[in-house]
């Protein structure tokens, strides 16, 4: 089936739990191919145009990089339940940028040393800093300080409901669960430390744990990239007609991430929202991809 929503994952990564999350609240099934942790991802790499991070969500021939733009796409393409509100979105990118940073440096500043050199030397490269554990142990404490300032902004948002977004799941609740199920999973000790006198939230994780993962089942990455080939992209979204952008649609574009991992990607571009960049790439024996980003959290220039 080419609609069919295939998750490029691994079960550890923390912005993949927030596509799982999201699946779970709009009782979807999905199809999983797990991808390697570190790179090389030869599986991966035809179909984002050299994008290497997880998650990625492919339907058919279009490709969706950053759990930003998957959860968009998500949720425009089964708006029951809906799921974000209000001002959602940002909240999004502080858990996914602000809060994750600290539990980055919560987590690794706890269990650093035991890192396989492998693992450490990939993500150096990812990041262009060392992976320094020392580094990550001195600056834990005041990490976990924020973090527990973070956790009380949850405790004192879950005051009126059993979810951040009132009676029901929002976005919100997807985007504090990444941080609180990373943490609570990787560093358990610490994650009751910093949890302590919040009850709400405590009840609130066993609550939100509870929702699942909808229907998932396997797929291997051969029959994702044949899913891709025998498909056509969607029609692309609207552009927005009073963008800034000097660019024209059929212009040849690069879109790089501006945190991490900022591999180029290069495409021709298709369509821009508001909060969508799309690209066309001709990759090989692949015919065309539609490759997806969100705007923001990315540069998009002219090649
Ligand atoms: N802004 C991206 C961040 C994704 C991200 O950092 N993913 C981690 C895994 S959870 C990653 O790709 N790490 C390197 C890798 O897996 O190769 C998103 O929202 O999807």
């Amino acid at each position: 089936m080419s609609d069919e929503l295939i998750l490029h994952h691994y079960d550890a990564s923390p912005f993949s739990e927030k596509v799982r999350l999201m699946f779970g609240i709009k009782g979807l099934g999905w199809r999983s191919v797990i991808q390697p942790v570190i790179m090389p991802k030869p599986d991966l790499i035809p179909l984002t145009g050299g994008y290497r991070r997880i998650p990625v969500l492919q339907i058919g021939a279009d490709v969706y990089c950053d759990s930003q733009v998957i959860l968009a796409e998500i949720e425009r393409r089964f708006p029951n339940p809906p799921v974000a509100r209000g001002a959602d979105w940002a909240v999004n990118l502080w858990a996914d940028r602000i809060w994750f940073q600290a539990s980055v440096a919560v987590i690794f500043g706890e269990i650093g040393a035991s890192i396989p050199k492998e693992f450490a030397d990939d993500r150096e490269k990812l990041s262009g800093r060392p992976f320094d554990v020392n580094a990550m142990k001195a600056a834990a404490p005041i990490m976990r300080a924020q973090w527990r300032a973070y956790a009380g902004w949850m405790e004192d948002g879950l005051a009126g409901g059993d979810f951040l977004g009132g009676a029901t799941p929002s976005l919100a609740d997807v985007a504090a669960w990444m941080n609180v199920w990373w943490t609570s999973g990787a560093v358990r000790n610490v994650a009751e430390e910093l949890m302590a006198g919040l009850p709400r939230l405590t009840a609130w994780r066993d609550r939100v744990r509870a929702i699942g993962h909808g229907r998932r089942s396997d797929m291997t990455p051969g029959e994702a990239l044949q899913a891709a080939l025998k498909a056509t992209p969607a029609a692309p979204l609207a552009s927005d007609a009073s963008d800034l952008t000097v660019l024209k649609l059929g212009d040849p574009v690069v879109v790089q991430a501006d945190d991490y991992g900022r591999d180029a990607i290069e495409g021709v571009l298709v369509a821009l929202t508001r909060d969508r960049i799309t690209l066309a790439r001709e990759c090989g024996e692949l015919d065309v991809v539609h490759v997806h980003f969100p705007r923001a959290g990315y540069v998009l220039a002219k090649r």
